[in-house]
């Protein structure tokens, strides 16, 4: 029944739409060469020499990404912005004299460039005092409140889950509902991902989704109470060089385009947003190996995607596409409208050629975006058969591409 099928938010079908978005990792473990920092780090330590924001979001705007979440704080707890509630922040950084704000930088400089903005901010903290007790729950929100109220609209807020306390180690109770009402008091539109209601993480950080990701999931029992089923979109995480922080001795380890590119077709093509980190070095600027990557990659999606040889849209059990005569495809892209919801559950795409059709791809679930790669074959129509569905299908896109014709 119509009534039954589950929909995104607003926020979450545009958010959807986006695709592809950025993940930036800067701190004080880009000075230190480390993956976690211990929180004993001196803020000191924290002097890029040439600190431009603007070229990360242009590097990042050419690769595709409409998004870009900067970690605030990282589990060393060192705060990227001028926090009234700690002295563990730039303020004590020798850089831009203790002035500086890389939130803000950063914030400005993805609206100059036409991106939205959102932050990662750490729950767990190695360097707070209080981490472990109950005033820290309140330090967290503070410090959520400053970034929610002063930097414009946030889009995502990034909850890690990650805590690599040993069994002796400190252990905090968060007040994960507490921490949802803060940013939807001051953000009413920002998702709140992984740790959090809206956006789901795939559960790897090599970027890629499941075959037929869906985004209707099980409801979560503290952040979905009440519900059974809730509209629950997969983000792939993965960073463009092994480290999520800036090495040196990776600079020769920037992922190939061809690794890109399957990660592409594994999260964008299975209906999830890919997150790409990319993580500026200790000048504060995103390496020239990841700049030229990065245009690689928005280069290399616009030629595969940016023009299809013929598209439609339609609605129904079957939706065909009429090619007026024989041409070699070896891509198919389904797009559903999921603001009506996932209603697709299971597909056959078959191809028109001397008077027969046979079959091309084949899957599940289509959701936001499906693409199927396949060998090049030579037909004149493509149609698509929903076998299953929870109503019926509303197509937003049915398209072909060929890469080798
Ligand atoms: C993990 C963290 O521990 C890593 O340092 C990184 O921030 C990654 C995106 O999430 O949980």
């Amino acid at each position: 029944m119509k009534s039954d099928i589950i929909t995104p938010t607003e926020e979450q079908a545009q958010w959807q739409a986006m695709e592809v978005i950025a993940f930036i990792h800067f701190g004080i473990n880009t000075f230190t060469n480390r993956e976690w920092g211990d929180g004993k780090e001196s803020p000191s330590l924290f002097d890029p020499s040439e600190l431009n924001a603007r070229q990360w979001a242009r590097a990042l705007k050419r690769a595709g990404c409409k998004l870009v979440i900067l970690t605030a704080k990282h589990h060393d707890g060192f705060c990227l912005f001028q926090s009234r509630h700690t002295e563990h922040s730039v303020k004590h950084s020798p850089w831009r004299e203790g002035k500086g704000d890389v939130v803000r930088e950063a914030a400005d400089a993805c609206r100059a460039e036409g991106l939205k903005f959102g932050f990662y901010l750490s729950p767990w903290d190695r360097n707070a005092q209080n981490y472990g007790t109950p005033a820290y729950n309140a330090y967290f929100k503070d410090q959520l409140t400053e970034l929610l109220t002063q930097y414009g609209e946030i889009t995502e807020v990034w909850f890690d889950g990650a805590n690599g306390e040993g069994p002796n180690g400190k252990r905090q109770e968060y007040d994960w509902q507490g921490f949802y009402q803060v940013v939807r008091r001051h953000q009413p539109k920002a998702l709140i991902a992984i740790s959090g209601p809206d956006i789901r993480w795939v559960g790897n950080e090599d970027g890629l989704a499941r075959l037929d990701e869906t985004s209707v999931q099980p409801a979560h029992p503290e952040m979905h109470p009440g519900k059974q089923k809730v509209w629950y979109p997969a983000e792939c995480d993965v960073s463009i060089r092994p480290g999520w922080f800036y090495h040196e001795a990776e600079d020769g380890k920037v992922k190939s385009l061809d690794h890109l590119m399957k990660i592409y077709y594994q999260s964008v093509g299975r209906n999830s947003v890919l997150l790409l980190n990319v993580p500026p070095d200790k000048r504060g600027l995103l390496h020239e190996n990841d700049v030229a990557r990065l245009a690689e990659f928005g280069a290399e999606v616009q030629m595969r995607f940016g023009k299809s040889l013929a598209e439609t849209k339609g609605k129904g059990a079957v939706v065909e596409l009429d090619l007026g005569v024989l041409h070699r495809i070896d891509h198919v892209m389904i797009q559903e409208a999921i603001r009506q919801g996932e209603r697709i559950q299971s597909w056959v795409v078959e191809g028109f050629a001397q008077e027969k059709w046979s079959k091309l791809c084949e899957g599940k679930i289509v959701g936001h975006k499906r693409i199927e790669r396949f060998e090049p074959v030579d037909v004149s129509k493509i149609r698509l058969r929903a076998l299953e569905s929870l109503a019926e299908p509303i197509v937003e896109k049915l398209a072909v591409y060929s890469q080798s014709s």
